[in-house]
C-alpha cells in the first residue's frame, strides 16, 4: 500500500428473478431495520449498482435483474460478464420449481465465462438463498439432496472451474456478510498480518469466534469457525453475530461511542468492542480532537471497528481474564495496519 490507490472491485449479483439478489443488498448496505423494504422490493430493471468503499477496495456491486429478457440480453452482450472480481449466484433453495432453470442459467452464464477467458483461479461463489433457519429445519433431507445435486452438476460440468458454495438468509444477515467478507479477502492487502493477530488471540482465549469488522460492517478478518457439522451450534452463533451486525449498524448511524458491551446468549458469551482509530500521521494535536469530533461529518481522517467475540460460558473467565490485555496490544497492532487505509482518498463513502 505504498500508493494508497484503490483497487476497484467488481462484484456481480446474478441468479434468476426473485432469486433474493436485491434482498441482500439491502441488507448489506441497512445492517438493520431493513425486513419492510425487502418485503416491498419490486424486480429489479435490468441492472442496479451500488458502491462502497472497504479499506483498500472500492467495491462496484451490479445486481443484475435477473428476469428472463434480461437474462437473455446478458448473454448475448457478453461484457456485462467481463472483469469480474467476485461472482456471486444465487440459488433460491426453497423455489423448486425453478431449481433446474437457475442450474441451467448458471451453466449459459459459465458458458459466456468460458467464450471470453474468466480467469479460473477466481472462485465462483454460489449461494443457496433463502436457506432460512426454520425452512432447513423443516425439510433437512430435501435440502442436503439440492445441495448435493447442484455441486455434483457444477462440478462434472466444469470440473476446471472452482467452486465455493454458501447458504445465507436474509433473516441471519452474517451469512451473507460472511460470503461477501470471504469473497474479497484475496484483494484485501496486510490481510495476513491481521488474520494471524487474531488466530493468536484466539489460541489464547480458546474463544470460539473473534471477528474484525469495519465500520461499514464487512469482515476484514475472523477465526476459522471450526465446522462442528452441527447446524443448530452454528446457526446460533451466526445468529449472535447478526445481533452484533445490527448493534453496530445503529451505533454508526447514531454516532454513539462505547468500549465495550457484553451479554451471555444461552450457553455463550458474548463481548463487542468498538475501537475509534484516527490518523494522527500528519495531524496535529487539535487536529486530532477535531477529528474525534467530527467523526460523522465526514471526517475522512477517522473510522470506527468493530470486534466481536463468543466464548462458551465455562471458558468465559479466560477470556476476560486475557481481554484486557490483549485487547491494548490487538488495538495498537491493528491501528499500525488499518492507519494505512485511512488516507482521506480511501475514505469516501459514496
Ligand atoms: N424467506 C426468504 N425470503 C427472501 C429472502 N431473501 C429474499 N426473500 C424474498 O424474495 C423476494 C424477491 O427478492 P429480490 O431480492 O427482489 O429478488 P431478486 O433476485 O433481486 O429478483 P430480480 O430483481 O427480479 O432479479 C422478496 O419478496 C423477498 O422478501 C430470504 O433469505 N428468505
Ligand atoms: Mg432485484
Amino acid at each position: 500500500m505504498s500508493d494508497y490507490a484503490k483497487k476497484t472491485i467488481k462484484v456481480v449479483l446474478s441468479g434468476l428473478d426473485n432469486a433474493g439478489k436485491s434482498s441482500m443488498l439491502v441488507g448489506f448496505k441497512r445492517m438493520y431495520g431493513y425486513e419492510d423494504e425487502v418485503h416491498s422490493l419490486k424486480p429489479t430493471l435490468r441492472i442496479d449498482y451500488y458502491r462502497r468503499n472497504f479499506l483498500n477496495l472500492r467495491l462496484n456491486f451490479f445486481d443484475m435483474g435477473g428476469q428472463s429478457k434480461f437474462r437473455a440480453m446478458y448473454l448475448k452482450r457478453k461484457m456485462y460478464f467481463e472483469s469480474i472480481d467476485l461472482l456471486i449466484y444465487l440459488v433460491d433453495i426453497q423455489d423448486e420449481m425453478r431449481f433446474t432453470e437457475s442450474v441451467k442459467y448458471l451453466s449459459d452464464v459459465l458458458g459466456v465465462l468460458e467464450d471470453i477467458g474468466y480467469p479460473k483461479e477466481i472462485p465462483i461463489y454460489v449461494c443457496f438463498s433463502k436457506a432460512d433457519y426454520e425452512f432447513i429445519k423443516d425439510n433437512p433431507d430435501e435440502y442436503i439432496a439440492r445441495r448435493a445435486m447442484v455441486k455434483k452438476l457444477l462440478r462434472t460440468t466444469f470440473p476446471e472451474y472452482e467452486f465455493q458454495f454458501y447458504q445465507t438468509s436474509i433473516y441471519n444477515l452474517y451469512t451473507i456478510i460472511h460470503m461477501i467478507s470471504n469473497g474479497l479477502r484475496s484483494y484485501l492487502d496486510g490481510y495476513n498480518e491481521i488474520q494471524d493477530g487474531i488466530v493468536e488471540y484466539r489460541d489464547k482465549t480458546e474463544i470460539i469466534q473473534a471477528i474484525l469488522f469495519d465500520h461499514t460492517g464487512l469482515v476484514i478478518s475472523e477465526t476459522f469457525n471450526p465446522k462442528s457439522n452441527d447446524y443448530d451450534l452454528e446457526n446460533k452463533i451466526d445468529r449472535i453475530i447478526s445481533g452484533h451486525l445490527e448493534f453496530f449498524g445503529q451505533l454508526e448511524d447514531e454516532d454513539l461511542d462505547i468500549t465495550s458491551i457484553r451479554g451471555v446468549d444461552g450457553e455463550f458469551m458474548n463481548i463487542c468492542y468498538q475501537f475509534h482509530l484516527y490518523n494522527d500521521l500528519d495531524m496535529s494535536e487539535e487536529q486530532i480532537k477535531d477529528a474525534i469530533k467530527k467523526k460523522k461529518s465526514g471526517n475522512p481522517y477517522y473510522a470506527n471497528y468493530y470486534f466481536s467475540i463468543i466464548s462458551s460460558l465455562d471458558k468465559s473467565i479466560l477470556a476476560e481474564n486475557q481481554i484486557n490485555e490483549i485487547n491494548s496490544k490487538l488495538r495498537d497492532f491493528l491501528k499500525a495496519i488499518l492507519i494505512d487505509y485511512q488516507k482521506p482518498r480511501s475514505f469516501v463513502e459514496e
